[in-house]
């Protein structure tokens, strides 16, 4: 019989349907088992491939559990993925199964489960991995893409309360033969580090304090309405405000190179290393496109991940930051690498520190703002058109600047005026968020003196409360002309 075997999957290979066949093939795959470990960390992984396809099987539990948020002892009713937030990151090889045994512990209240973005078909696993607390369930699916995913819980009608709550991590699928360039030249990191961001939604009291409750369920009611306003209380990355900085912030030393697996399971985020770049950044997070080169900031839709690999040349402190600088430094979304090694020179260098202004260094200032004051005195558009009786002004420009100016055909004066009498007559008549009014010498003389091109490139291109074109589709030689208009009524 065991002799026969292999003859035996053979056939089965030969005559039956994919399906099928495939399920026997990942029965007859060598089983390793992993241990999750928790983030920023990621467990050990070979980067290429040394075998042929495996099942890779996970052990993973859920812990709801009252957490601290931030420095100021705020807490929130947690659900999370092993103990953490994100989630674990789970890595393996494109083509390998996943098998995953989740565990909903008795001391839990809600059910949960968890949708692999990674994998296909019954809501990525959700539909099948729905536990009860006192119940486990083992999910195998194969990892049938590379890329980094967002996995998440979506219990049926609580899906973004358990989302918000702390339910998200990752799953990194690696080419078999490991990351490459464009050019098909291979990528290789030193490190890598599993950074979630959350947008969390604390209900505050009648005081505007935080409120803290006594269990999962107490906290649902408000919670969901303050989510639904769509403002976070807090935007973290790891669970809490400062998760990593400190002595938790991320770690590297000057010639390394990390990959930065950043995850947003319900919102968009746009990350950004102060002081470093992304040498190679899969925005999206998926292997098969290729990456991009030299990013400032990148950006990680919501309910997705981004793989971003950079080599460190230089020591110091790094923030690792949102963009919108309000959510780092107003809402938590920020973190540290602190980074070791000798400082280069060449790269940057500090020629002289703060101290006082030098004399010379003074004197250019004030010359060169003096400059700067008597420049638009000097150009002759102004000075021409106050010199022109209205009606004249668009004629007397072209000796200023033939090239840049209209025609002074009366058509288009006029067509100027028949636009500013439907499109902008609504603000500038009227002065609405303080537009300049028409014929308004007082308002409109700063602007003057900053120059027609500079009026007119507000006018195509807006300003505060002043649309871009002034909200009206005019072509650009009647916009011009109802400027010029405008100008006519204040010279
Ligand atoms: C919704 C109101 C609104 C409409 C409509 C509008 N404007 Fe304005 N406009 C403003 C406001 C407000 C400012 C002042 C902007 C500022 O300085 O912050 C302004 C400023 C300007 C300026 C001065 C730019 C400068 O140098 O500061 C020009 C020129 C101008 N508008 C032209 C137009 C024209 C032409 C139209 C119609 C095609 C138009 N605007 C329609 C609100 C409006
Ligand atoms: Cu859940």
């Amino acid at each position: 019989m065991k002799v026969l075997r292999p003859t035996l999957l053979a056939v089965m290979f030969a005559f039956m349907a994919g399906g099928l066949a495939k399920a026997e093939t990942a029965d007859q795959l060598e089983h390793v088992k992993v241990d999750l470990v928790a983030p920023p960390f990621v467990h050990a992984h070979e980067q290429k491939a040394t075998t042929g396809p495996k099942v890779v099987e996970f052990t993973m539990f859920i812990e709801e559990k009252k957490i601290v948020i931030d420095g100021k002892g705020t807490t929130m009713q947690a659900m999370t993925f092993n103990g953490s937030m994100p989630g674990p990151t789970f890595v393996v090889h494109e083509g390998d199964y996943v098998q995953l045994t989740l565990v909903n512990p008795a001391s839990n209240a809600m059910p949960h489960n968890v949708d692999f973005h990674s994998a296909t078909g019954a809501l990525g696993g959700a539909k099948l991995t729905d536990v009860q607390p006192g119940e486990q369930a083992t999910l195998r699916f194969k990892a049938d893409r590379s890329g980094v995913f967002v996995y998440h819980c979506a219990p049926e009608g609580m899906v973004p309360w358990h989302v918000v709550a702390g339910m998200s991590g990752t799953m990194m699928v690696l080419p078999r033969e490991g990351l490459k360039d464009p050019e098909g030249n291979e990528l290789h990191y030193d490190k890598v580090y599993s950074v979630g961001e959350f947008d969390l939604y604390i209900p505050k009291d009648e005081n505007g304090e935080y409120k803290d409750y006594a269990t999962l369920a107490d906290s649902y009611a408000d919670t969901v309405e303050v989510m639904r306003t769509l403002t976070p209380s807090h935007v973290v990355f790891n669970g809490k405000v400062g998760a990593l900085t400190g002595e938790h912030a991320l770690k590297a030393k000057v010639g390394e190179t990390v990959l930065i697996v950043h995850s947003q399971a319900n919102r968009d985020t746009r990350p950004h290393l102060i002081g470093g770049h992304g040498d190679w950044v899969w925005e999206t997070g998926k292997f098969a496109n290729p990456p991009e080169k030299n990013l400032e900031t990148w950006f990680v839709r919501g309910g997705s991940a981004g793989a971003a690999l950079y080599t460190f040349k230089q020591p110091g402190v790094y923030a690792y930051v949102n963009h919108n600088l309000i959510e780092a430094f107003e809402k938590g979304a920020a973190g540290h690498f602190v980074v070791e090694g000798k400082w280069n020179d060449d790269l940057m260098k500090q020629i002289k520190a703060p101290g006082p202004i030098d004399k010379d260094v003074a004197a250019a200032v004030e010359a060169s703002k003096l400059a700067a004051a008597k420049a638009p005195a000097l150009t002759a558009a102004p000075a021409a058109s106050k010199a022109a009786p209205a009606a004249k002004t668009a004629a007397a420009k072209p000796a200023a600047a033939p090239t840049k100016k209209l025609a002074a055909a009366p058509s288009t004066h006029q067509a100027g005026e028949k636009l500013y009498k439907s499109a902008c007559v609504a603000c500038h008549s009227t002065g609405v968020a303080n537009a300049p009014k028409l014929g308004d010498k007082a308002a409109w003389a700063p602007r003057l003196a900053e120059g027609e091109e500079q009026i007119m490139e507000i006018a195509f291109k807006g300003k505060g409360a002043m649309p871009p074109r002034g909200a009206s589709s005019a072509d650009d030689a009647t916009l011009k002309a109802a400027v010029e208009y405008m100008l006519s009524t204040v010279q």
